[in-house]
């Protein structure tokens, strides 16, 4: 078995019966999502219903036979379980590599307990090495865009393909700053949210309540 998919099975040991679950995007997520399914289909979470976090997991899901409700449908998530693009043991991240941000830090915002899973590799000191998603409104990106490289944040627009803009689920763009290091994470969440045109960026500060960090040999440390 794969370390993402050792650590995305085991996730599911997290989740009781009767719960909403919180259902991350990505390729660690994908096999938490697919054991939801196997458990769901063997009876032992016969009564789950999931919460996408993207239109891709929502997918999955209910190929899986996971009832999927719109978060508006429910009080909130028991439990979600997420990737990360990058974590420190201090509990922050940067997600949104996969473009699903702004829905998996709305999912987050009304979760009760949050947990990351994630390969060892991904856990840093310093936030910044992986280009900090920001989710924009298309009408003046350009302007945003060059707010950015002015302010020497190295922006650059997400592309879907060769030379295509990528889309997000709630039909926006993503621009990626090249930053390198983040050495203060909540002053930089600070100013991203303060431009006009910003809908959300990929820094989750203080999001989660445990990480699941898997090695190459499929060994778990909790955090
Ligand atoms: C998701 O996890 C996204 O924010 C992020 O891009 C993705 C990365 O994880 P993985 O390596 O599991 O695909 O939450």
């Amino acid at each position: 078995m794969n370390p993402k998919e050792v650590v995305g099975r085991k996730a599911a040991d997290y989740i009781e019966d009767g719960m909403v679950v919180g259902l991350g995007t990505g390729s660690t997520a994908y096999w938490f999502i697919d054991e939801l399914g196997l458990r769901f289909q063997a009876g032992t979470l016969a009564n789950i219903v999931g919460v996408a976090t993207s239109k891709q997991s929502e997918d999955q899901a209910r190929k899986l036979g996971i009832p999927v409700v719109d978060i508006d449908e429910v009080n909130h998530i028991d439990v979600l379980v997420d990737g990360a693009d990058e974590c420190t043991t201090e509990f922050s991240g940067i997600k949104g590599g996969g473009g699903a941000l702004l829905m998996e830090k709305i999912v987050a915002q009304h979760s009760r307990t949050i947990i990351w899973i994630v390969t060892q590799e991904k856990i840093v000191d310093t936030l910044g090495a992986f280009p900090l998603p920001v989710e924009i409104v298309k009408y003046g990106s350009w302007k945003l865009f060059r707010q950015f490289d002015q302010a020497g944040m190295h922006p650059t627009f997400r592309k879907k393909g060769v030379d295509s803009i990528f889309i997000t689920d709630q039909g926006n763009y993503i621009i990626d700053l090249h930053l390198e290091k983040i050495p203060n994470p909540q002053q930089t969440a600070f100013e991203l949210k303060n431009l006009v045109g910003v809908v959300e960026h990929g820094l989750f500060i203080n999001y989660p309540d445990i990480i699941l960090a898997v090695n190459d040999a499929g060994e778990i440390v909790t955090y």
